[in-house]
């Protein structure tokens, strides 16, 4: 553990890498998945079960905190690690995103984004720096820039615009961010599906010296083969040696495709949210435990896995626990999704390391496609 955020490569593998993030709170080996704990939970996990799974790192999100409890109230709390009892580091993501696709009425313009609460009906302006601020008032180990995410498909003027005004957000977030060794502010690459737009956007954040860059603006609607190729346009023109972030992204196989082209870190609601809905994914692929073939199947979902939810209870039992939309169902499948999204992560970890990523690639999607027995 040290005094200052730090990034170290360890090893690659083509462009593959595997590093570590180390700052006061802890260490993130790389690559890694963050779960997401939205408001303050991990949706029906205990931070320990998250924790003994193997995540080094967890996410929140300003514009949920902000509305409810509150920064300021989280601030007088303790901040958010003493609040929700997770010691190691946080990340939160600054609320541009969110207040998008979540709050009513919002306009946005160069002064930051006013939007309508979700929860009241309330109404808040957020800028750039009081973005910054509220992540602060949560004490925030990664804190990420105010930024515009545009949906695809988009006008290209429009996606340029919104580009243009997350650099000059970038700016602004930096100075407001100011010197703070044992955290982190990290700038988001716009640009759509527009190579030359990815392109001008990672050069000019990368001029702002910032301790990571995330890649924004991708899983919103485009084809994967896309979101891999802007992947591949914007690696290249961002600092070798700081951690690389897709942000929202994304089902196993998008993780296992956008690690080889050079992804160090992710977050998705995947694992969580598609497990409260009965969806389980696992080493075989995909299970949808609604399934009415699921009804008087007594194997579990992994037989092979550490996970109790995975090994020890059947697949007859989570059918009828999610079916009778009981809490324990989403509870079981949320814990077996992410204890094998970072079995996942552990394995990617080691392939880079043993220099076989692409075999392990291999067999890992081989594994999905040939289903269980
Ligand atoms: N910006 C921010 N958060 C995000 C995204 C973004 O573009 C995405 C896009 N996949 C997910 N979360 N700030």
């Amino acid at each position: 553990m040290t005094e200052r955020f730090e990034f170290k490569l360890l090893a690659t593998d083509g462009k593959a890498r595997r590093g570590e993030v180390s700052m006061p709170r802890g260490t993130i080996r790389t690559p890694a998945f963050m779960p997401v704990g939205t408001v303050g939970t991990v949706k029906a996990m205990y931070l320990n079960q998250v924790r003994d799974l193997g995540a080094d790192i967890i996410l929140g999100n300003t514009y949920h905190l902000m509305l409810r409890p509150g920064a300021e109230r989280v601030a007088r709390l303790g901040g958010l690690h003493e609040l929700i009892r997770w010691p190691w580091p946080i990340l939160t993501d600054s609320g541009g995103f969110q207040v998008m696709s979540l709050s009513g009425l919002r306009k946005l313009d160069e002064q930051g984004v006013t939007f309508k609460s979700h929860v009241d009906g309330s109404l808040h302006h957020m800028s750039p720096e009081r973005s910054i601020e509220i992540q602060g008032l949560l004490d925030s180990d990664i804190q990420m820039q105010l930024d515009e995410c545009v949906r695809l498909p988009a006008e290209p003027k429009e996606i340029e615009r919104a580009m243009e005004m997350s650099y000059r957000w970038a700016e602004r977030c930096k100075i407001a961010f100011g010197d703070q060794p044992g955290k982190a502010m990290f700038g988001i690459v716009q640009g759509g599906d527009i190579a030359d737009l990815r392109v001008r956007s990672a050069q000019a954040l990368s001029g702002l010296d910032l301790k990571g860059y995330a890649i924004g603006g991708l899983a919103v609607g485009e084809p994967q083969a896309v979101m891999l190729e802007m992947i591949d346009t914007t690696c290249p023109h961002l600092p070798f040696e700081k951690p690389r972030y897709l942000m929202g992204v994304g089902t196993p196989d998008d993780i296992l495709k956008s690690v080889a082209h050079g992804i160090d870190m992710f977050d998705c609601v995947m694992p969580t949210r598609s497990g409260r809905h009965g969806l389980a994914f696992t080493r075989h692929g995909r299970i949808n435990i609604r399934n009415a073939r699921h009804a008087e199947d007594m194997r579990p979902l992994d037989e092979q896995s550490a996970c109790p939810a995975s090994h020890d209870y059947s697949r007859a039992y989570l059918h009828h626990l999610v079916r009778s939309n009981e809490s324990l169902g989403g509870m079981l499948l949320t814990w077996s999704n992410l204890a094998y999204y970072q079995e996942l992560m552990a394995g990617i970890r080691a392939a880079i390391e043993g220099g076989r990523y692409s075999d392990f690639m291999a067999e890992t999607q081989e594994g999905w496609a040939r289903g269980e027995a």
